[in-house]
């Protein structure tokens, strides 16, 4: 899996064996109708020529703030075909988050889904450079116009293997995001290693992911994966909420449906929620993200005589390298190493743990980023050489099954979500009836992590419900609504150290 060949481009190499395979074969199933091998290289190549046509670069970024329609995959691809670098973003982001990205990236050029449009109006009034594309209608050039116009580009670009192909962008506890740098043959390891290699994924699958394109575990699921399978995906545009999910599930005969925990305990209590029998293809989940709570993948196993497959992957890794298989399954924690990859439980020095103590988890393996764009220190302490930190504190027992411990920061993962703690607090703590906050992880009944804020408010205040909904309210509207507390409670003061920094863990005790 690992010799790949040093002359390679990404999307020529998921696309072109598909072209000369079955050009006719249904691609992708989105909100516009259905879409063919055939159709979707060209669109394309014919993306690759209109860069050229806007003077975009080999090497420049493209940002993507796209929704999941034929638009994504054509852009990313066409991007990549090019040489250029499509960065991804996610579109529940705030207008205040877009601005930064188009700086730090010095982006040439945007494509924005219409719905998306109002957070980049201000965006594009300070950066006159800035070149604005729409899609699916909008204000700016539309994407399906230029594309008219266009005319294929002949070949791809002559890309190396270790060439950087696209970012994704990743938020910490502290700071602003961190833009992975990842290369042309990780695409293609990480289809071979996982999505083909360690689930299965076949030419006669039908894939849906609930996790959107922009998030790398959905761009494996939805993109890579598929593709270097020659298989299907229906591509939903709107929010994955449980009825929409089951209709496309029903009416496609989704084969393969990628999951998180959050999605899913939703789902199977959903009236909409299909039966075994209505779902004959359903032959598989992959759930990561979150730690899968093991009731929820039984309660799947129950519903449709199929498993979840829960896994650990991470942004700067691109996708997933410890895992459940189908042939070796155990609900309750997170699996073992997928083959290709390397991984191993240490303490703060760096020594490792004894077998089954806890301890932070590192990887090594093939897909490694190659760096965070413009940021050597936060580099330096993520990729230590062949080793990867992945944040996360976990066990492995003598036979190498791998539980989640918690995080070793004190980043929450909400809904497969990374929510830095320090940016909700900042927010609470600028509401005028609020002195200070911290907020903490909590559980909720399902045994799924979600954000839980403790305030001091102003003497005087009336510290209720009305005040809890009231800031709860508050940090949907400055940040992106998933990183508001669902639990809000009033402390007379919050616990500190002698240098006056919070004891997050006597809060986690006190939830
Ligand atoms: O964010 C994650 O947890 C994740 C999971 C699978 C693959 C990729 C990622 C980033």
């Amino acid at each position: 899996a690992h010799d790949l060949p040093e002359a390679l481009n990404a999307a020529e190499d998921l696309l072109a064996p598909n072209l000369a395979k079955h050009p006719d074969k249904t691609a992708i199933i989105d909100s516009r109708g259905t879409c063919s091998y055939r159709e979707l290289a060209e669109r394309v190549a014919t993306f690759q020529g209109m860069l050229n046509d806007l003077g975009v670069r080999r090497g420049e970024r493209v940002l993507l703030c796209l929704t999941d329609t034929r638009d994504f995959p054509t852009a990313f691809l066409g991007a990549i075909r090019a040489g250029v670098v499509p960065v991804p973003l996610n579109t529940l982001l705030t207008s205040e988050d877009y601005s930064w990205i188009a700086e730090n990236s010095d982006a040439a050029a945007v494509f924005v889904s219409a719905e998306l449009s109002d957070k980049w109006h201000g965006v594009a009034g300070q950066r006159p450079d800035l070149r604005m594309v729409s899609s699916g209608g909008g204000p700016w050039d539309d994407l399906e116009t230029l594309l008219g116009t266009a005319e294929p580009a002949a070949s791809a670009a002559d890309t190396h293997r270790d060439d950087v192909a696209f970012w994704l962008y990743t938020s910490g506890s502290t700071g602003n995001p961190k833009g992975a740098m990842h290369l042309h043959g990780s695409i293609r390891l990480t289809a071979n290693l996982y999505g083909i290699g360690t689930i299965g994924m076949r030419e006669d699958d039908v894939v849906l992911s609930v996790a959107k394109q922009f998030f790398a575990y959905g761009l494996g699921n939805a993109l890579s994966f598929p593709y270097a399978a020659g298989a299907t995906v229906v591509l939903f545009d709107g929010r994955p909420l449980p009825e929409p999910i089951s209709q496309l599930v029903r009416e496609h005969g989704v084969s393969v449906l990628g999951v998180v925990p959050t999605f899913l305990a939703g789902w199977l209590s959903h009236p909409s929620c299909p039966s075994r029998r209505e779902t004959p293809a359903l032959r598989m989940a992959i759930s990561a993200g979150e730690a899968l709570p093991s009731h929820l993948g039984m309660a799947f196993h129950e519903r449709f005589g199929a498993h979840v497959l829960d896994g650990l992957g991470s942004t700067e890794m691109l996708h997933i390298f410890v895992s459940q298989r189908p042939d070796s399954l155990r609900y309750g924690c997170t699996g073992r190493v997928i083959d290709g990859y390397e991984v191993r439980v240490v303490d703060e020095s760096g020594e490792a743990v004894p077998v089954g103590e806890i301890g932070n988890l590192e990887v090594r393996g093939p897909t490694t980023a190659a760096a965070y764009w413009r940021n050597r220190i936060k580099s330096m302490s993520t990729f230590k050489g062949e080793w990867t930190a992945t944040g996360d504190k976990y066990t492995i027992n003598e036979d190498g099954w791998l539980t989640y411990a918690g995080r070793s920061d004190d980043m929450l993962k909400v809904g497969g979500i990374y929510v830095s703690p320090i940016e909700v607090e900042e927010v609470l703590a600028g509401h005028p009836d609020v002195i200070e906050a911290a907020v903490v992880t909590d559980t909720d009944d399902d045994g799924l992590v979600k954000p839980h804020g403790f305030v001091v408010a102003r003497e005087g205040v009336d510290a209720n419900d009305e005040l809890a909904s009231i800031l709860q309210a508050h940090v949907k509207q400055h940040l992106a609504p998933y990183k508001y507390p669902r639990w809000i409670t009033f402390v007379d003061e919050l616990p500190k150290t002698a240098t006056g920094k919070i004891q997050r863990f006597r809060l986690r005790e006190a939830s």
